[in-house]
């Protein structure tokens, strides 16, 4: 990724300036849509408020949402435009240590930039990414949008989805899904339905939950705990909070 942005890491918004010059360089190569420059806008709001920070409840999602990767069947991490241009190297590392699948699934669809982000996804490392068969179908949606892997999220019964549209989100977890979606407005209707909501920045996010998920790895009563003690709605409450309230 490129990341020459002219200012010093001494800078107090360093990491907020550097987000934003990944998503225009993914802009630039053709892997962001433009339209992933206004979700950028939005979720830099939330972030700010958050006082761009990873707050308690945002991490202990990420502990849960490591414990479902490691303990799913067959775990998928859906990878847009914003998400590949802001953490291309983190998602392949997550995928290497929970074990999970990644697979590009785009709400603005064009084969073009779902094979430029793959191979930016391999330029990364990854080994293999799925999203161009599209021979499944989430059932509930239009033609473009409802295009998956049948052996990719069409067979998963856990889904990482960062930064996702809420009617996908919603057809995806009526179709029995464990969804797992890193949204810094804890109020979009996708981070409302989520089995697993992270209000957190996916560029925290990430790195967070691959952490959590190394030290998980071997401890199958640890991932229970994680699982078990996470509570979705408590999590939203104290994100929402913690917006309102000035971090
Ligand atoms: O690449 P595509 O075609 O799949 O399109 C991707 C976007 C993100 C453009 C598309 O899914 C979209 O339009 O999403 P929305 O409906 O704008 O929702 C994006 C959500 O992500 C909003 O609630 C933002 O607050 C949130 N968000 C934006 N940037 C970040 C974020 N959440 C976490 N980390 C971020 N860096």
């Amino acid at each position: 990724m490129s990341d020459d942005v002219d200012v010093p890491e001494s800078h107090p918004r360093y990491e907020s300036l550097l987000t934003r010059h990944r998503i225009e360089a993914g802009v630039d190569m053709g892997i962001t849509s433009r339209q992933g420059l206004i979700a950028q806008g939005r979720g830099e709001a939330y972030d700010y408020l958050l006082g761009e920070e990873t707050i308690d409840s945002a991490d202990r999602a990420e502990r849960a949402a490591a414990a479902y990767l490691l303990s799913a069947d067959h775990a998928v991490i859906s990878v847009n435009g914003n998400a590949a241009a802001l953490v291309p190297g983190e998602l392949v590392e997550l995928s290497e240590v929970t074990g999970a699948d990644l697979e590009v699934n785009l709400f603005n669809r064009t084969e073009e930039r779902i094979e430029r982000i793959a191979e930016y996804l391999k330029q990364h490392g990854a080994e293999a990414v799925r999203g161009l068969t599209a021979d499944g179908r989430i059932p509930g949606l239009d033609h473009e949008r409802a295009k998956v892997d049948a052996d990719g999220i069409g067979d998963a019964d856990v889904v990482l989805v960062p930064l996702e549209d809420g009617d996908r989100a919603e057809a995806l977890g009526e179709m029995g899904k464990t969804e797992l979606v890193v949204d810094l407005n804890p109020l979009s209707r996708s981070a409302q339905v989520a089995t697993v909501p992270i209000v957190d920045n996916i560029i925290r996010a990430i790195p967070a939950i691959t952490e959590h998920a190394r030290e998980l790895h071997e401890d199958r009563d640890a991932q229970r705990t994680a699982i078990d003690s996470f509570d979705a709605s408590t999590a939203l409450t104290d994100a929402e909070a913690a917006i309102r309230g000035g971090a």
